[in-house]
């Protein structure tokens, strides 16, 4: 297998933290995402939506979007389990995952992507009203997963998991479009800080 990552990028950050909580390491080559590689004929032969991360695999077949690589490495790997033991728990789960992904992290990067002069190129048009339009969608986001944290310490409930791996990127990537965690949050606050000391949360 041969992972294809990019350095501070939240999304290969996704499935490093996932490596990192599985303790395991695998092959990988670097797309430099400022150089605009992942728009090369090389890159895109294997992955036409030009982004990463994307798991190679032995069989030369090409896996993209985070949840599905760290879903495929969960089956190979399944200790310690990340994406739930049981029917409930693993709806439960990825109900919190879509629900971060689709309901923050895309607010986060549209923030980011539609105001950083950096991904002016990536971003095309870049409409800085839309950046606008996506803040307060950000703020509302992190009110529900406030609400959320209050009943159960982790986002899908007692313990860590995939959905924390999803919430942490994002909640990271915030920072880089300018946005912090409002101080009344106490909830989000207090998970941030857990799920940040974990040793995976440097990947
Ligand atoms: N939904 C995809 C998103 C992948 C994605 O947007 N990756 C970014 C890096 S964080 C990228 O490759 N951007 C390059 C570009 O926009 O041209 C996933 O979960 O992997």
């Amino acid at each position: 297998m041969l992972l294809y990552d990019s350095p501070v990028a939240p999304n290969p950050r996704r499935v490093r933290i996932f490596l990192a909580e599985k303790g395991i390491d695998i092959p990988r080559e670097m797309i430099d995402l400022g150089e605009l590689a992942q728009k090369s004929e090389e890159f895109t032969a294997l992955n036409p939506f030009q982004r990463t991360p994307a798991l190679r695999l032995e069989n030369g077949k090409v896996l993209t979007e985070s949840t599905a690589i760290c879903r495929y490495l969960e089956s190979l790997y399944p200790a310690p389990n990340l994406f739930g033991n049981d029917p409930l728990e693993r709806a439960e789960i990825e109900m919190w995952d879509r629900r971060i992904e689709l309901g923050l992290f895309t607010f986060v990067a549209s923030v980011f992507r539609h105001t950083h002069p950096k991904m002016a190129a990536m971003e095309v048009p870049q409409i800085a009203e839309w950046a606008d339009a996506n803040r307060p969608r950000v703020l509302k986001a992190l009110d529900l997963l406030n609400d959320a944290l209050k009943d159960h310490r982790f986002v899908a409930g007692p313990r860590f998991t995939i959905a924390d791996i999803t919430a942490l990127c994002a909640v990271d990537f915030m920072a880089r479009a300018r946005l912090a965690i409002p101080e009344h949050l106490s909830h989000v606050l207090r998970w941030h800080a857990e799920v940040s000391a974990r040793p995976g949360a440097v990947a």
